[in-house]
């Protein structure tokens, strides 16, 4: 059998039949019936994070059932490969090695016959050198002044994961910097942004992988005339314009000095390699050490993954619940709820991370798919989103599986607002959970000392169905060594997901394919003549727009 017939598998029929039994079973039945329901189905990684998944629409069989699911998909043999380089990306005959990128064992990782860990040490050191020089004063704008502002120009996977980190950390900045970050391509992004900033103080850092992708380019061009207007000495852009990129060629063409170049290389995806020199914006932003945490929080996520037996494996579980929701229950969304403001964009990132990982229809031996792969992520810090579209997960039709994540201590104490915080953390998966019965609610409705009439017309809407599956995620501190782990647990989740449905998660077709049609279509932009070489909508939407 080949995994094309994934849904004729014999662990995907055992849980086929599974949920035609548990489908209707309640939640709050299996916590009356076990009390030691939170012990079971919860996974602690010392002094790292807690996992609770007793919030799910599970029992020990199902668990059982999923686990042989991902020991079907040979989940650990394919999790070696990558992380020995083998080149698993088979569309683009790439190795997927962002793993080693963080490999503080520093034991030796090939890849065509040559061991990458050299080269990646190389440029840690490298990124380490220029950070320092930039906090220290040594390295200095073009008048003699120090750098307070660092502008990140990328985009995708060069613009999310950085903005992601800088934006989570602020609390362990570097004193004296400000961050900013330039993806869109719409003017108001870069002008709104240099608006706030002198040139003589602002390092430019162009991350692009390819240092090609068309938004970067224009956005980094007119940064450097924007400089070049205000300063007036070409000379001085070198010490104002660095590049990340794996195409050291066409950054020097840009004008930027080969030894102000952060290298990386084509086994590492744009959406995982925050953990590369793509990191450079973080290393400037929180200084080095900082960084360095963050690749060992990531390192700790990648030691539980490879060696922690699949029934207690954080990323395997949070896989498998996700596999059991979107493919058994229909549950085509899934929700990311941070209980932290600093983690205000983790749901931006982990949409790029997830949907463009198993965003796929066609599978690892060329055939089209016909179960559902990759869930629309979304999200919003709480408490904000309950004051919004938490109605929606409480009382709309859909189900919609969550994670809710908070740290425990917060990095800015002002008294009581941490329990306020965690209080309704908790009510929330609480009632997502419990729901609220017709029978409870009239009870409630009778104490209040409402009339039958009201009782009759209100306690229906007041109904709970509740059984919303939730997943807490815990850690002591919001540090880097956290955010570290949090984010290598989403990166293997989505990975073994990839797995299970027998998809490449390392490719990006819809992205490339996005690319090419905007450059065609700013052709026909250009030319006086209506155009007619597209579909009638789109011919009309040029001639209107060039009108
Ligand atoms: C990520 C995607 C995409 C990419 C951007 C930027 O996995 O491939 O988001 O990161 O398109 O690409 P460059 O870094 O090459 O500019």
């Amino acid at each position: 059998m080949t995994m094309t017939d994934l849904t004729q598998s014999p662990a995907w029929l055992k849980l086929q039949e599974h949920y035609s039994t548990i489908k209707d079973v309640q939640m709050r039945e299996l916590f009356a019936e076990d009390p030691q329901r939170f012990n079971k189905f919860s996974i602690t990684m010392p002094e790292t994070l807690l996992l609770d998944y007793s919030k799910n629409r599970i029992t020990d069989e199902t668990m059982t059932l999923l686990c042989a699911l991902a020991r079907q998909s040979n989940i650990e043999q394919w999790r070696d490969k990558m992380f020995s380089g083998k080149a698993i990306n088979i569309t683009e005959h790439r190795s997927v090695l962002h793993n080693a990128l963080r490999n503080c064992a520093d034991t030796p990782v090939i890849v065509d016959g040559q061991d990458v860990m050299p080269n990646i040490k190389a440029v840690l050191a490298h990124i380490r050198r220029f950070s320092d020089q930039v906090h220290s004063g040594e390295w200095r704008g073009y008048n003699g002044k120090k750098i307070t502002t660092i502008v990140n120009i990328g985009i995708g996977g060069s613009d999310l994961g950085p903005h992601l980190v800088c934006e989570s950390m602020k609390a362990f900045a570097q004193e004296g910097l400000k961050a900013h970050f330039v993806s869109n391509v719409d003017a108001t992004h870069l002008v709104e942004t240099l608006k706030n900033i002198e040139p003589e103080t602002t390092l430019f850092v162009i991350a692009s992988k390819t240092f090609t992708t068309q938004e970067t380019m224009l956005n980094a061009h007119s940064a450097r005339s924007w400089f070049l207007e205000q300063v007036g000495d070409e000379s001085a852009i070198e010490k104002h314009f660095v590049a990340v990129t794996t195409n050291i060629e066409l950054a020097k063409e840009f004008g930027i000095n080969e030894a102000n170049m952060f290298e990386f290389w084509d086994w590492v995806g744009g959406r995982y390699s925050l953990w590369s020199s793509i990191g450079l914006s973080i290393a400037l932003y929180l200084g080095m050490d900082h960084f360095e945490a963050l690749l060992e929080g990531a390192y700790e996520m990648d030691q539980h993954f490879q060696k922690t037996p699949l029934e207690e494996n954080i990323p395997v579980i949070m896989a498998l619940l996700g596999v059991w929701y979107n493919n058994f229950f229909d549950a085509k969304s899934y929700g990311i709820m941070p209980y932290s403001q600093y983690l205000d964009r983790l749901p931006d990132y982990l949409q790029q991370l997830d949907m463009e990982s198993n965003g796929k229809t066609t599978d690892r031996n060329n055939k089209r798919i016909h179960y559902s792969t990759g869930a629309v992520i979304w999200g919003k810090p709480g408490t904000n989103g309950q004051h919004a579209f938490f109605q929606l997960l409480h009382q709309g039709t859909q189900l919609i599986p969550a994670d809710f994540i908070m740290p425990i201590e917060s990095e800015n104490s002002l008294e009581e607002h941490q329990e306020v915080l965690f209080s309704n953390c908790l009510a929330q998966t609480e009632a997502f959970m419990k729901g609220k019965t017709i029978d409870e609610v009239i009870a409630e409705m009778k104490q209040q000392g409402c009339t039958e009439e009201t009782i009759e017309a209100i306690a229906p809407h007041k109904v709970f169905e509740g059984n919303k599956p939730t997943n807490t995620l815990l850690f002591q501190r919001l540090t880097p060594k956290t955010l570290g782990s949090l984010l290598a647990m989403y990166e293997h989740k989505v990975f073994v997901q990839g797995i299970i449905w027998n998809i490449n998660s390392f490719d990006q077709w819809g992205v490339e394919y996005g690319k090419v049609l905007a450059g065609q279509i700013l052709q026909d932009l250009s030319k006086t003549d209506p155009v007619n070489n597209h579909d009638a909508s789109t011919n009309g939407l040029i001639d209107f727009f060039k009108s």
